[in-house]
């Protein structure tokens, strides 16, 4: 039985090597982080923070958490982290518990806008226990509107105001948004999950320097291990934050997923890491254009980061399911997403979203990603043609061929 479990991680290995992986929140994480998050620090149990434990025996997970601490701190330029949450759902729970009651009103982008089911869907516990209020973005340009930001933000006197998004393709002006925040006397929390990584490279501004609290993941565009963390230069915030994660919402930390994430931390401080993101940015630029060449519409008409959102619906007159079930049929793996204003439902939608993190990871350039983005382009403009299709798939492989991961990784 143990065997099988083995067998189906080394299935899903082969499929990892043997697509192109598009997905915007998925990337390829080290072998030394793979190598700590499976480490004997599974087994340790540390209710608490360092040197204020519930558990004996935490000296050295202590001197981990610390780390990690030290680590990440250093890489935000922020005074205060808790590395403990096991998501980033569950950062962004924690963030609403400290500073809210339930009830109270926050101000954010929806998820059919671009936001996140947990920036107050009805079907997220933000938007059973509090009253969220969303902005939209502009129906020609896609984009945010300050202005109307603002507006809503002066007559909805939100508590909280938040920013950040899993959908938009371009930057955010968090300095516009603190702002805003003064103005109306609301905290400022940004969720930064999927552009993190740029952000550590200094490629997007540092909402750490103008938010309350800052939230993300560390496993999109920051490549480390699945995860929650949180960030703030508040003291009075941190403690809040730190008794809502422990004890208030969770038990013991993942002390094996914290110390790989001070190993992503510490990767994310070299020059390769920058390297890296730039490389990330300027492939998007280049899958974009390379569509829109091909005539496809570009939610936003652009990209400023690792995503690309595209109208598959306007374009080829496909659904995003349709598109995300053909694309797979040739090895290409990407998700199915809403656009602005989307008549369909999330698992219908007319959109897909692309994301350059982890095929850089991989080693591809801008060549690479050219020839995707003619592969994504003639697939879906030609999905009823098996002779088409297949030709494509030899395409996909020959790519892959060139950039190989995990050679040395086996599960048999
Ligand atoms: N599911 C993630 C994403 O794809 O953006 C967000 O949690």
């Amino acid at each position: 039985m143990v065997e099988e479990i083995f067998e189906i991680i080394e299935k899903e290995k082969k499929r990892q090597q043997n697509t192109i992986e598009l997905i915007a929140s998925e990337n390829f994480v080290s072998e030394n982080v793979l190598k700590a998050q499976g480490s004997i620090l599974t087994n340790k149990y540390a209710e608490g923070y360092p040197a204020k434990r519930y558990y004996g025996g935490c000296v050295h997970v202590d001197e981990i958490e610390n780390k990690a601490i030290e680590y990440v701190t250093k890489l935000f330029g922020v005074r205060y982290a808790n590395v403990q949450p096991h998501s980033g759902s569950g950062a962004n729970m924690a963030v609403y518990r400290a500073l809210l009651n339930p009830g109270d009103k926050v101000l954010s982008m929806s998820l059919d806008e671009g936001g996140h089911l947990t920036h107050g869907h009805q079907m997220s516990f933000s938007g059973n226990d509090y009253k969220f209020i969303h902005y939209t973005v502009e129906k020609e340009t896609c984009q945010i509107n300050y202005d109307e930001v603002r507006k809503l933000a002066m007559k909805e006197k939100p508590k909280l105001i938040l920013a950040g998004a899993s959908a938009y393709s371009r930057k955010i002006d968090f300095a516009e948004f603190r702002d805003i925040a003064r103005s109306c006397g609301a905290y400022l929390m940004v969720d930064m999950a999927h552009i993190a990584g740029i952000v550590a490279a200094g490629l997007h501004q540092n909402p750490c320097k103008y938010a309350d609290v800052v939230t993300t993941t560390t496993h999109k565009t920051l490549r480390g291990p699945r995860g929650g963390l949180i960030l703030t230069n508040n003291e009075q915030i941190i403690k809040k934050v730190n008794k809502t994660v422990f004890p208030g919402i969770q038990g013991g930390p993942l002390m094996h997923v914290i110390a790989a994430k001070a190993v992503c931390f510490a990767e994310a401080m070299t020059d390769e890491f920058i390297e890296y993101q730039k490389n990330v940015v300027k492939n998007a630029k280049v899958l974009c254009d390379t569509l829109k060449m091909e005539g496809f519409k570009i939610i936003t008409n652009g990209t400023d980061n690792h995503l690309i959102l595209v109208d598959v619906k306007k374009s080829v007159n496909l659904t995003g399911k349709e598109a995300e079930e053909i694309l797979d049929e040739i090895g290409i793996t990407c998700n199915k997403n809403m656009i602005p204003n989307d008549p369909t439902t999330p698992f219908i939608t007319s959109g897909i979203r692309l994301g350059t993190a982890a095929m850089t990871t991989r080693g591809f350039d801008q060549n690479d990603f050219r020839e995707v983005g003619k592969i994504i382009a003639t697939c879906l403009s030609n999905n009823d043609n098996k002779k088409i299709l297949d030709d494509l798939k030899l395409r996909v492989e020959k790519i892959l061929e060139k950039h190989p991961i995990y050679e040395g990784v086996s599960y048999e």
